[in-house]
């Protein structure tokens, strides 16, 4: 008896032990084995995974059931070397609890560049969808190599690792690899607790780790945390411990969510398509950005009238409320560029219609506003009404016979319920709605010049959850797992997801469906126009920046949303969609005098900046305010406009080398790890950094201003920073703005549209480090025809400045800059009054010098920019002891 007792004694403590072993991961450390509901112990083990009930101290996110180490994996077989990398075979033998898992899988890798590495996953037998975007093809594999990839071949995992300092990126082996028809899930380290990206989602510029759920199904919603938005990035870029950067992209467009865990680790868990990833080694975070860019596509070129200041509002109920807008904005002396209407101007909601009564003159209204030398934009919408009767609504009838619309399951359009009532929606993909939008595009066009579109609601936005009918029950309508949507349902505020496009399901399409509509759209006003497109979107897919750009929805006028707006922006630039703005002054509800002269403030600096309101909410428009809030509208307004031609020269940047326009300090600074979580500034390019007040009744702010020297563009000593946090004064006319040394930015003096100002002089900024040198450049064109830079129909300048000397080189100088004058050099860092100042070696006319600010200004310097120049400065040598008031 004793005996026995011993024995069981022993085998229960040895199997304890081995449960204890098998299930002994941290809590941080764990992975959901029970990610589409919740189970019970019994049933939690009965699908073969470790159960730790609430009561033993789980925090908040961390899973109940999850899985032991020895949990059914694909093995990896067949693995061979080929002419891109490897290839492999993964199979499984045991089931796992998704319906319809992938039994045998292959997987490619491909060396695709010294810097990018792909690795596919997908069936062997049959084709799945996959993502409708073309990416660079590549015809043989790279040597030498940035990244070392390596697999575990039993339990099939991949890590891949920096070759040159052996920091792991991504390792696989941290949870099984399960690949369903309807479940694909993979977890993977992560190299560091920072990681940006995977938007679109409100959140600040670095990542929560802390259980936190990004999930991408685009929708039309009031942004908010924890919530899917209308759009889906699945890329992000992290840092490693060394400060060394790399990116992730997972290219697939179904329905996704993303989990981050204190582990710090990732999960991707989408339900549908193949794993296409690509890995992009940096190692600096600007250079990973280029790298995603040289993937997905360089952003297009925005016509230069779309770095102007915009003003929309839902309510401008006529064309007489319009122009009073126009008027007022122009009388309070705030430069107008481009003036919008809402689905105001529409006859019944209906695209392509203006209402005759309200809206009667709007073709007059545009051209009037054209003579101002201004631009005007309407907004489009993607849900077609119907005829009322036959022949009363033509670009309906006429989408009906060309078969442009979504269909469900008999064949028929889908209808659901937007803003005329009862629509179909247009399929973009199929290549006749592309043709037809178009044809309706032309044809309203003919009549109505506008300048560009405005495309929304298309996500798309449906008022109905999945049409009038419902939907179908099916597996694309009940997968079964659910991504975390707002809503519960994949039909919730959208169409079907097993209606029917051209190219695939709607289940399959539906994150691209604004993608494609900004293609259709962007493709019919070159067509039309023959000039640059100017669309902007808001559902936004990876490589809509090549066509469109994004405002961020509809944000709350809130002070917290203003904040939310500079990682939003941020971001988005390195989503390659650099042409981004939030509604100034918020849209949903009322915006205080104060939130608006802030968000103006801000707004100035975004790349897109319009202000624009909901249809109850109370007037936001500059002109409602006081003249002090007017008058610090008017000067962030200018501050901008005097910037543009560095603002339009980064956007070349972008276009051409993929490069954002605006972006987070970590992007400039990435030693200084400081700047990984600052995002209440930004910059502009790499010369501007930005400091606003982004909270209710302040006189201050404080910024981090990495080391190096800056220069205040709004008064005020420069300063050599350490790497310092710095309080400075800001009043409610003041946004601080300050240029980095070592940098010449390239301005112009401001007018009431850009027309007018770009035949004004021109100014270089330069701000010089400790050592006196700087450099910069600039890009110009005429601003508005298509493909300049590739038809070589641009001017390209470059400056200098060294040993008391600024220099311009002119690379290639084309007509339209022939008039470019440069009038005035403001120097930053100019220590003591200069003795002599030489243009082109004759005395300087003109010139001030502030001693405090250490700024020397020559002015009156009528240069023509076309022609090389050389400016010299130099000193007494006994000046240097002197100090000089001026
Ligand atoms: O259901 O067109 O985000 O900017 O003013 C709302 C009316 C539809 C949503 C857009 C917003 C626009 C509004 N639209």
């Amino acid at each position: 008896m004793a005996w026995t007792l011993y024995i069981f004694l022993m085998i229960w403590t040895v199997c304890r032990g081995e449960i204890a072993a098998k299930c002994s991961a941290a809590p941080n450390d764990r992975f959901d084995c029970a990610p589409e509901k919740v189970l019970n112990k019994e049933e939690c083990e009965a699908r073969g995974c470790c159960y730790i009930s609430e009561d033993d101290g789980l925090a908040t996110g961390q899973p109940a059931c999850f899985f032991p180490p020895d949990y059914p994996n694909y093995k990896m077989i067949d693995f061979t070397e080929t002419k891109f990398g490897y290839s492999a075979n993964l199979i499984r033998t045991k089931h796992t609890f998704m319906p319809n898992d992938l039994m045998k899988l292959h997987m490619d890798v491909f060396f695709e560049t010294p810097h990018r590495l792909r690795i596919i996953m997908k069936d062997t037998t049959q084709k799945r969808y996959e993502v409708p975007i073309e990416t660079p093809k590549v015809n043989e594999k790279a040597d030498p190599v940035q990244y070392d990839v390596q697999f575990t071949q039993e339990s099939f995992s991949f890590s891949v690792s920096r070759k040159c300092n052996g920091n792991v990126l991504v390792n696989t082996n941290v949870a099984p690899f399960i690949f369903a028809d309807q479940f694909i899930q993979m977890s993977t380290s992560l190299s560091s607790q920072y990681i940006y990206g995977l938007g679109e989602h409100l959140t600040s510029i670095n990542l929560d780790l802390n259980w936190t759920k990004l999930t991408f199904w685009n929708r039309d919603l009031i942004p908010r945390e924890d919530a899917n938005l209308y759009g889906s990035h699945p890329f992000y870029l992290g840092f490693e411990k060394d400060g060394s950067a790399h990116g992730v992209f997972l290219l697939n467009s179904n329905a996704m969510d993303v989990i981050l865990q204190p582990a710090p680790a990732l999960t991707w868990r989408t339900i549908g398509g193949i794993v296409d990833m690509y890995f992009f080694m940096g190692p600096d975070p600007k250079t990973v950005i280029k790298q995603y860019q040289e993937l997905i596509g360089f952003p297009f070129m925005p016509p230069y009238w779309a770095l102007g200041f915009h003003l929309c509002r839902w309510g401008y109920n006529s064309s007489a409320m319009t122009r009073e807008a126009v008027e007022k904005t122009m009388a309070a002396g705030i430069p107008l560029e481009v003036q919008w209407n809402d689905i105001d101007y529409m006859d019944a909601y209906r695209d392509f219609t203006y209402d005759p009564d309200r809206f009667g003159d709007l073709p007059e209204m545009v051209k009037e506003f054209h003579n101002k030398g201004m631009k005007y934009v309407a907004i489009m919408e993607p849900a077609i009404g119907l005829s009322s009767s036959p022949g009363s609504y033509p670009p309906y009838e006429d989408g009906l016979k060309r078969g442009v619309y979504v269909t469900n399951e008999t064949g028929q359009p889908l209808m659901g319920k937007v803003w005329p009532g009862t629509t179909v929606f247009v399929d973009f993909t199929n290549p006749e709605a592309h043709k037809w939008w178009h044809d309706m595009f032309k044809a309203f066009h003919d009549k109505v010049p506008f300048d560009g579109a405005w495309i929304d609601m298309n996500e798309p936005a449906n008022n109905v959850h999945g049409s009038l009918d419902g939907c179908p029950d099916n597996s694309l309508e009940n997968p079964p797992y659910v991504p975390d949507v707002v809503g519960k349902e994949l039909r919730d505020t959208t169409i079907c997801a097993s209606s029917y496009q051209n190219i695939s399901s709607h289940y399959n399409l539906h994150n691209m469906y604004g993608l494609f509509e900004a293609i259709a759209t962007h493709d019919a006003l070159v067509k039309i126009r023959q000039k640059r497109p100017f669309v902007i979107s808001r559902s936004n897919f990876p490589t809509l920046g090549r066509y469109a750009g994004h405002w961020t929805g509809d944000v709350d006028s809130t002070w917290k949303q203003l904040y939310y707006t500079i990682p939003a922006i941020v971001l988005c630039n390195m989503y390659g969609i650099p042409l981004v703005g939030a509604d100034l002054c918020g849209f949903v509800g009322d915006a205080s005098e104060e939130l608006c002269v802030r968000w103006s403030q801000v707004g100035a600096f975004y790349p897109f900046m319009r202000n624009h309101n909901t249809k109850d909410a109370k007037s936001q428009e500059p002109y409602v305010f006081s003249k002090k809030s007017v008058d610090a509208i008017r000067k962030a307004t200018l501050a901008r406009y005097m910037l543009l031609p560095y603002m339009y020269t980064l956007f070349y940047k972008s276009h051409i080398f993929g490069e954002t326009v605006v972006r987070a300090p970590f992007m400039e600074f990435p030693q200084d790890q400081n700047t990984w979580t600052v995002d209440r500034q930004f910059l502009w390019g790499e010369a501007l950094l930005i400091t606003p007040v982004v909270e209710q009744g302040k006189t201050a702010v404080t910024g981090y201003f990495p080391a190096g020297m800056w220069y205040s563009l709004v008064g005020g000593a420069g300063f050599e920073s350490k790497g310092e946090w710095k309080t400075l004064p800001a009043a409610l006319d003041t946004i601080n703005l300050h240029i980095r040394g070592g940098y010449i930015i390239p301005a112009q003096e401001p007018a009431m549209t850009t027309t007018e100002m770009r035949k004004n002089g021109m100014k270089l900024l330069v701000a010089l480090t400790k050592n006196g040198i700087a450099h910069g450049e600039l890009y110009w064109d005429d601003g508005d025809s298509l493909d300049t830079y590739e038809k070589g129909d641009y001017t390209l300048i470059t400056f200098s400045a060294q040993d008391n000397t600024l220099v311009s080189k002119v690379e290639k100088l084309e007509k339209e800059a022939e008039n470019l004058k440069l009038n005035v050099v403001g120097l930053f860092g100019i220590a003591d009054i200069p003795k002599e100042i030489l243009i082109n070696g004759a005395p300087a006319l003109d010139f001030q010098y502030l001693q405090n600010e250490q700024h020397l200004k020559i002015q009156q310097l009528d240069l023509a920019l076309g022609s090389e120049f050389e400016i010299k400065w130099s000193f007494s040598s006994a000046s240097s002891s002197v100090k000089v008031e001026l």
